[in-house]
């Protein structure tokens, strides 16, 4: 069991065959015991408390305490047995996304096996064929159970590692699951019929600020494996370096067929490893590139405000609604600074504070943290990056810059073919109101 939502250490195996085990974002790695040649596991479908970010807990279901459940790792050709006891209200199942595995151990609900009922436990027993990336997940009212929060990570390592090809070993090999809650505001439990406008976009069911950074040494090979259980796609993006996608959820790419690049989308159902060295000293941004998945709980039926002067009417509508604040007329950032009233139990849309201020993102982000004094396998958090002198965007402070300046004030713009100050009139947008009942029926 386990009650915390903090990154649990790396879990060395203690008997078998030895590996590097993997690093679960905000999780953990589940022990195992040997039993005459099996590898035995215990998972405990239950509801749990999760919480999400510092200030805000869901009421979740999920395995062992938490969600998603902890990570299973084993090794190609381990013989795999897991007993699932299902504390659920409702009856369940586990699908082993991506194995080969014989068909009674696929866990579809109905189509492979029974239900495990409320108080059962199931056995599942395969042979880990495969090195790679997998997920698990139930198969059985699997939108509620899902959007509840039932999923975890599973990673087989490779037997002979050197002897794999394509198979390169990491310094730190981290893993998460994409997954999404709809939690109004307020409230604690997941509207498990949101089908795609939800509310928190998270990482091992965690928002930022409160999804770990990736800590590494510079020069460390570092793997990261995503694994994606939501209802859209995401393009993980990483700052400062550049990446290659070394196995997907079919296997191992081939070298010859891998491309370097900052983005990589990761659709419904999909699991990627992607490979780097972490070279770049620094605190780099890693995140989903969807602007909406870096926000936490928002409304989307807000009207835009931008160019709207609403200085006149905020008076009149004060004398209604005392806190009513004049936001958004210069776009959303004040957002981030504000301080404002949240009902119980949410997390601000915009969060996270750097060394230089309010850092605006929520949900899917967090930060690489790459630093030449960190020992090897230490995770711990070395704080913010300190930059070298110089090396930091600065404000100028010489002559005038303004580009809007200075031509208006002359009365047009330069014209870039002849090198001339060109007037223009500035367009009046004139609405057309409808006058009259005419063509009516
Ligand atoms: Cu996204």
């Amino acid at each position: 069991m386990q009650a915390s939502a903090l990154t649990a250490p790396p879990l060395p195996p203690a008997t078998g065959r030895p590996y590097r085990p993997v690093v679960t974002l905000n999780g953990w790695t589940l022990p195992f015991r040997m039993k005459n040649g099996w590898k035995e596991f215990h998972l405990v479908a239950e509801p749990v408390v999760r919480e999400i970010a510092p200030g805000m807990k869901a009421r979740l279901w999920g395995y062992n305490g938490q969600s998603p459940g902890p990570t299973i790792e084993v090794v190609e050709g381990d013989k795999v047995r897991l007993f699932v006891t299902n504390k659920l209200p409702e009856h369940t199942t586990i699908h082993w996304h991506g194995q080969r595995l014989p068909n009674g151990m696929d866990g579809v609900g109905g189509l492979n096996q029974p239900q495990i009922k409320p108080g059962q436990t199931f056995v599942y027993e395969f042979e880990a064929r495969r090195p790679g990336t997998f997920m698990y997940h139930p198969h059985a009212d699997e939108m509620t159970q899902m959007a509840m929060g039932m999923m975890g990570f599973w990673v087989t390592h490779p037997k002979h590692p050197k002897a794999t090809p394509g198979y390169q070993d990491c310094d730190r090999d981290f893993c998460f699951l994409l997954n999404a809650y709809d939690i109004e505001p307020g409230s604690a439990v997941p509207k498990i019929n949101t089908m795609l406008d939800f509310n928190l976009w998270t990482w091992n069911s965690r928002a930022f600020p409160g999804i770990a950074p990736l800590i590494c040494r510079q020069g460390d090979r570092v793997r990261i494996r995503v694994g994606n259980l939501t209802m859209t796609n995401h393009p993980m993006h990483l700052h400062g370096h550049e990446f290659s996608v070394t196995q997907t959820d079919g296997g191992i790419v081939p070298p010859q067929a891998r491309w370097p690049e900052v983005t990589t989308d990761i659709a419904v159902g999909q699991m990627r490893a992607f490979e780097f060295v972490a070279s770049e000293p620094g605190d780099w941004a890693f995140h989903c590139h969807k602007s909406h998945h870096t926000m936490n709980a928002m409304g989307h039926d807000v009207p835009t405000m931008i160019g709207v002067d609403h200085r006149e009417v905020v008076s009149k509508i004060t004398k209604l609604i005392p806190d009513y604040m004049v936001m958004g007329e210069r776009g959303m950032a004040d957002m981030g600074e504000m301080e404002m009233p949240l009902p119980e139990n949410t997390l601000p849309m915009m969060t996270g504070t750097g060394q230089f201020g309010p850092i605006e993102m929520g949900g899917m982000f967090t930060t690489l943290k790459v630093r030449a004094n960190q020992k090897r396998d230490d995770y711990t958090d070395p704080g913010d990056y300190t930059f070298p002198k110089n090396q930091v965007a600065y404000e100028w402070t010489g002559e005038s810059m303004n580009p809007i300046s200075a031509p208006t004030s002359r009365g047009g713009v330069i014209d870039p073919a002849s090198g001339n100050v060109k007037q223009i009139r500035e367009t009046t947008l004139t609405v057309r109101k409808p006058n009259g009942h005419a063509g009516h029926h």
